[in-house]
């Protein structure tokens, strides 16, 4: 549908008034404000994603596009409320304890939400017991921890070792990232999933939840 392409542009190009002009367009041509999130703005996100995941856009391009999809999405969202939008999965997130860092991982979120996942972003120095307490409160399919100090890194094991010791282990996969964690620290760690960047955060989210 052209409408739909003309919306994922719009995105991609961080035209937030556009991006509204098109979907009142849509909205008043009765397409359901579904099609408008799945076919419109995820579509528009998933490019910018892969984008940024070959380093052919930076961190400015994303945020542009980020505001505009959230434009979008604010004016679809209260009419979906009640129809047949499912997310595609729960995540609950937040930046580890000691560490105050957050630009990265509210990337890693926009990017989750532009794929159409539930995001409850807990902030940044978030204590393991405050994160699994946020697991039994919101019962996520998925936990994401981010570190950008080496010095913070070791309490993305210590929250881990809490899931284990509360039982909630086996309930929620994990996944984490940041600039000095890799995909070693990850597997030694016990995480589920690393990922390098926000664009392949939404790749090992989706996987995990599958
Ligand atoms: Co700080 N800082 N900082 N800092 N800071 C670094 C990280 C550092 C590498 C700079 C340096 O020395 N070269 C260094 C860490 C050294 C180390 O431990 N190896 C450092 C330091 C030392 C510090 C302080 C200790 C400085 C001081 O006070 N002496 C202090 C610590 C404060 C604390 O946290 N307790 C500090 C403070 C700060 C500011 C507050 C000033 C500011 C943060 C502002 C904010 O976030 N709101 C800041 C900044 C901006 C940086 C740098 C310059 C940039 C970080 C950033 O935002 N990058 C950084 C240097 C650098 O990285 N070159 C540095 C852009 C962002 C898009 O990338 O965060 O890597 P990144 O996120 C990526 C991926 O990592 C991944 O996806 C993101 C998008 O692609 N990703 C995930 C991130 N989280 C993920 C989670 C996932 C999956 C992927 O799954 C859940």
């Amino acid at each position: 549908m052209e409408i739909m392409a003309n919306i994922a542009t719009a995105v991609i190009n961080g035209k937030a008034a556009e991006v509204e002009r098109l979907i009142n367009e849509a909205l008043t041509a009765r397409i359901s404000p579904n099609t408008i999130i799945n076919d419109g703005l995820i579509a528009g996100m998933q490019v910018i994603a892969e984008r940024f995941k070959k380093n052919d856009i930076y961190v400015p391009e994303v945020l542009i596009a980020a505001r505009a999809m959230t434009t979008g999405l604010n004016i679809v969202k209260p009419m979906i409320s009640n129809i047949d939008t499912k997310p595609v999965g729960k995540v609950v997130i937040g930046t580890v304890k000691g560490d105050l860092h957050d630009i990265g991982k509210k990337l890693v979120v926009m990017m989750l939400q532009g794929a159409g996942f539930e995001v409850v972003d807990l902030g940044i120095d978030v204590a393991p017991e405050k994160f699994t307490a946020a697991v039994v409160e919101h019962q996520p399919d998925l936990l994401g921890m981010s570190a950008l100090l080496t010095t913070t890194m070791p309490a993305m094991a210590e929250t881990i070792r809490l899931l284990e010791e509360s039982g909630l282990r086996d309930k929620v996969k994990v996944i984490v990232g940041g600039a000095p964690v890799t995909d070693v620290y990850a597997k030694q760690i016990g995480a589920d999933g690393y990922a390098p960047d926000a664009g392949s955060a939404v790749d090992v989210a989706k996987s995990l939840v599958e």
